[in-house]
């Protein structure tokens, strides 16, 4: 009897039972005749059986199909030949070598889960990674079989003039009656999970790109026609990934045509389908009035991913999805160096750390821990995670970092040739960089297998007699659900040691030669290792984890002094904002504890200090010092407490700012009146920079909740020619109380109530402020006309924000957040199980509060749990999380 509810076990899938396909699929020939109802997908398959495969069965994926017909050889199956239940089609006895027809009927204009073929804002499209193939056709939905596809759409030629698929265009023309088709074939073979449709009624922006080799690549930009001002920045940001790719891994392009298609109903950022990019328009449209400086970095940031993924993804691509980070990972890696390369190198870096150390750190200390490439999931799309995307590319990273950029193109140059249109692992990309260099990375293997943040604790002794340094390094991992005990990893821990005037020393481990001068890499392979440096005339300085050389925790107990001089010092941009982030963690937790024990709080002057030091100093990089204004986040904070208490990581923060707000009031004042643009707007790294340092000045400012600064605030709101300036006074003014809030807010709708992705801005800066009220506010919100449970970028934007951006009001102890949560979850699972998972995901931490907190999370978990037919994307991580 079939399973109604599948909280019921739904079966895990193990890598260690990965079997190579019993058939091979070479060509495929779709036939979509798109109509207003439904959608019917006719597909011929020529199939080959494995050499090794005995079984005279076959089974095919397929989802949520009516099926309609199958032949075999031109032959009508009959019933008794097959069978079918909710998730496959088997054939009972089939040939070695036959071809296959299949027709189903599918229903893309019902289809919510945004998975497979459906409509967004009346134009057709797909999403078929990681499974979403099978939801338009019986089908071997799985990466390792790789075919040839030729596709034919049909469909109202007034209503979808745009015919799209991927590869070239090779027929089009009229059909029956008003409809038109398109087919269009790729002559590259691909997993199904790259095949991608779109028929719609969108302007074209067209631009070209000249490869290194002399070819022409037509570019093809697809938006709604009032939004054709706003590609500009996307398709500059596409020509600049391309020559990137050239320049840096010696990758061009391979087709003639290279599209993107931008839609508002999207489940991420975007999708490399070959050839045929699909966006959410999030990713693609940009214009100064309506896009942050962010927003910017972002599309520059996703167009580059998606475009380098036609290599490392699609040329070579992964066996099974247990590889994912194969792809995602390297390719994380490859968009980072490529952002770095745009602007500030430092910022990018920073960034990235800080993003990993917040949200990847704790995933890897929750329910959800996995290795890099995981061992089983129960759904896939669980598994599109911060571990395997952001921990993955830090692995790459350090792969980069240990054989040197010469080292590392030489191995990724053989990757790609040996593995050139194949599905391979993780492991057969470590072999190409160890074959390439003549290497060893048997230990370092480890960071594919082990999940869990591993921690260095070191101590350091001088010895003024000897004047030798030594560091002491001990290398732990705490136990994850399914790994309790941990082998010691391979650690690149780069470092350098200042002397009194901040000057790095030369460093020579005692039976060297020769002293290296700079940043030196120390590789770290066992529990406990011990380093002595020779020739340390003074007592000096340890710059550790240059870099952040590794995606460890380091404990290191430096002095407030020192880390003062750090941030002074460092040559090492990340260490020197590191110092001054770690010593406001310092001084936070001190004023966290002092809360609690409902002491009066004060103020560090020697912090006051160095960040005045800091804002008068003369560093050139504007968008650095922003960054090391930026006090660490409430998130990050709660990463070292034992119990997390929202209220008084909140507390503490706002305390520290309004200190040095207080205290350095005259230079944040001049700064933020020195730091003002001239029109017009610029995308430069220089403007961002100013613009990022200027409105950190206003924030600070504006936490003194004086009317004077208020209503600067709102001149700014209502005087800025760009949507960075206005988001970051609008942002400050929703914290507030003030009338100004309220003009800002209204006025900000009735100017951009038509821009759904401005109105994201308006719905999630409303999540995110940290009054009292702010859960009625939101709840109010999603019955708001510009609020829409069916588009993700509407629930990430209110309902997102809310729960993952704003603990101390979702950790309300009278756990109405919790419910709020709750019943959002219920509600979105059987429309759209994927961003219900996502949601559900935010009580994983739940053991981590206290037990007021835990007992309510608890019971929103279990009350899920036990809700009738829930998804087994939800089932997967709240039994994880209940544990
Ligand atoms: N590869 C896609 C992600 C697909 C997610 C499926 N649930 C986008 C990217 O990483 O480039
Ligand atoms: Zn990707």
């Amino acid at each position: 009897m079939l399973e109604t509810k599948p909280s019921k076990a739904p079966p895990t899938i193990y890598l260690k039972n990965y079997q190579a396909p019993d058939y091979y699929i070479e060509t495929i020939d779709l036939h979509f005749e798109l109509g207003e109802k439904h959608t019917t997908v006719h597909s011929r398959l020529a199939l080959s059986r494995h050499s090794k495969a005995d079984s005279p069965s076959l089974v095919l994926n397929g989802e949520e199909l009516e099926l309609l017909s199958i032949k075999q050889d031109g032959q009508v199956l009959s019933k008794k030949n097959y069978y079918q239940d909710s998730e496959s089609l088997t054939l009972l006895q089939v040939p070695d070598c036959f071809t296959l027809e299949i027709e189903t009927r599918i229903y893309p204009q019902d289809n919510t889960t945004l998975s497979g073929l459906y409509t967004s804002s009346g134009n057709f499209c797909t999403q078929c990674e990681a499974e979403g193939f099978r939801r338009i056709t019986y089908f071997l939905d799985r990466p390792d079989v790789m075919a040839r596809y030729t596709t034919t759409i049909v469909a109202d030629e007034k209503k979808y003039p745009i015919l799209l698929s991927n590869g070239n265009l090779i027929a089009q023309g009229k059909w029956d009656t008003g409809r038109h088709f398109a087919k269009w074939q790729d002559p590259f073979p691909k997993p199904s999970y790259l095949f991608a449709l779109v028929a719609s009624d969108l302007a074209r922006i067209e631009d070209e790109f000249i490869t290194l080799s002399g070819r022409k690549i037509q570019l093809h930009m697809y938006v709604q026609p009032h939004n054709q001002d706003q590609c500009d920045h996307a398709m500059a940001s596409l020509k600049r990934a391309m020559a990137w790719d050239e320049q840096v891994y010696g990758r061009e392009y391979d087709l003639d045509i290279y599209m993107i298609v931008a839609v508002d109903d999207f489940n991420m950022g975007a999708m490399e389908n070959k050839g045929l990019n699909i966006f959410n328009s999030k990713y693609v449209l940009a214009k100064p009035e309506t896009a942050t400086d962010t927003d910017y970095e972002n599309i520059e940031a996703v167009i580059a991913h998606e475009y380098f993924h036609n290599w490392s993804g699609n040329r070579v691509t992964c066996r099974d999805w247990f590889q994912l980070s194969l792809k995602e990972g390297f390719t994380v890696f490859r968009d980072q160096q490529f952002s770095a390369d745009q602007g500030s190198s430092a910022v990018k870096r920073i960034q990235v750390v800080n993003h990993l150390r917040s949200y990847q750190f704790r995933e890897d200390a929750g329910p959800m821990a996995h290795p890099i490439r995981p061992e089983s999931y129960v759904e896939i799309n669980n598994f599109y995670t911060l571990t395997i995307y952001e921990k993955g590319a830090e692995v790459v990273r350090m792969l980069y970092r240990l054989l040197g950029t010469e080292g590392f193109r030489k191995g990724t140059d053989l990757y790609f040739k040996r593995h050139d249109g194949q599905a391979v692992t993780t492991d057969d990309f470590v072999q190409a960089l160890e074959d390439a260099n003549n290497t060893d990375f048997s230990q370092f293997r480890l960071w594919y297998s082990q999940a869990g943040t591993p921690e260095l604790r070191i101590s350091r002794i001088y010895d003024p007699e000897m004047s030798t340094y030594t560091l002491k390094v001990k290398q732990t991992c705490p136990p994850t659900p399914e790994q309790p005990h941990k082998a010691p990893f391979h650690i690149p821990l780069a470092i350098g040691l200042l002397d009194a005037e901040g000057r790095d020393l030369p460093l020579r481990l005692a039976g060297e030669a020769e002293a290296i001068t700079g940043t030196r890499v120390l590789e770290l392979r066992q529990a406990e290792e011990t380093f002595v440096f020779q020739d340390i005339p003074c007592k000096p300085v340890p710059s550790l984890l240059r870099g952040f050389s590794a995606p460890v925790k380091l404990y290191l107990g430096l002095s407030n002094e020192e880390y003062c001089f750090l941030l002074v010092h460092d040559k090492d941009h990340f260490n020197r904002w590191e110092a001054g982030q770690q010593l406001a963690i310092k001084i936070l937790l001190g004023l966290v504890e002092d809360h609690q024990q409902g002491k009066p709080l004060i103020l560090d002057p020697a912090f006051t200090n160095t960040i005045e030091k800091i804002l008068a100093g003369d560093e050139s990089d504007q968008a650095f010092v922003a960054q090391i204004l930026t006090l660490p986040s409430e998130h990050y904070l709660a990463e070292f407490m034992t119990v997390i208490d929202p209220e008084a990581a909140y507390k503490a923060r706002r305390f520290l700012q309004r200190g040095l707000a207080e205290a350095l009031h005259s230079t944040f004042t001049t700064t933020y009146e020195s730091l003002a643009g001239t029109s017009p707007y610029h995308s430069s790294p220089e403007e961002i920079g100013r613009r990022k340092l200027r409105n950190i000045c206003l924030e600070y400012l504006m936490t003194l909740d004086g009317p004077d600064i208020k209503s600067r605030c709102l001149q700014q709101f209502n005087e800025s020619d760009n949507m960075t300036d206005v988001i970051a006074a609008l942002s400050s003014l929703a914290d507030t109380e003030s009338s100004e809030r309220k003009i800002a807010l209204q006025a900000f709708y009735n100017q951009w109530k038509n821009d759904s992705l401005v109105m994201d801005k308006w719905l999630s800066l409303q999540a995110l402020s940290r009054r009292q009220d702010t859960l009625t506010i939101v709840k109010k919100l999603t019955q708001h006309p510009a609020f829409k449970l069916t588009n993700p970028n509407k629930v990430r934007a209110l309902i997102g924000a809310f729960c993952q951006g704003n603990p101390v009001r979702f950790h309300d102890p009278s756990g109405e957040g919790y419910r709020f949560l709750r019943d959002y979850i219920l509600k979105l699972d059987p429309l759209n199980p994927q961003i219900a998972a996502r949601l559900a995901s935010t009580f994983n931490l739940w053991r981590r509060y206290d037990q007021n907190r835990q007992i309510i999370m608890k019971e929103q978990l279990e009350h899920i749990v036990n809700s009738p037919r829930i998804s087994k994307d939800v089932y997967e991580i709240t039994t994880k999380a209940l544990g």
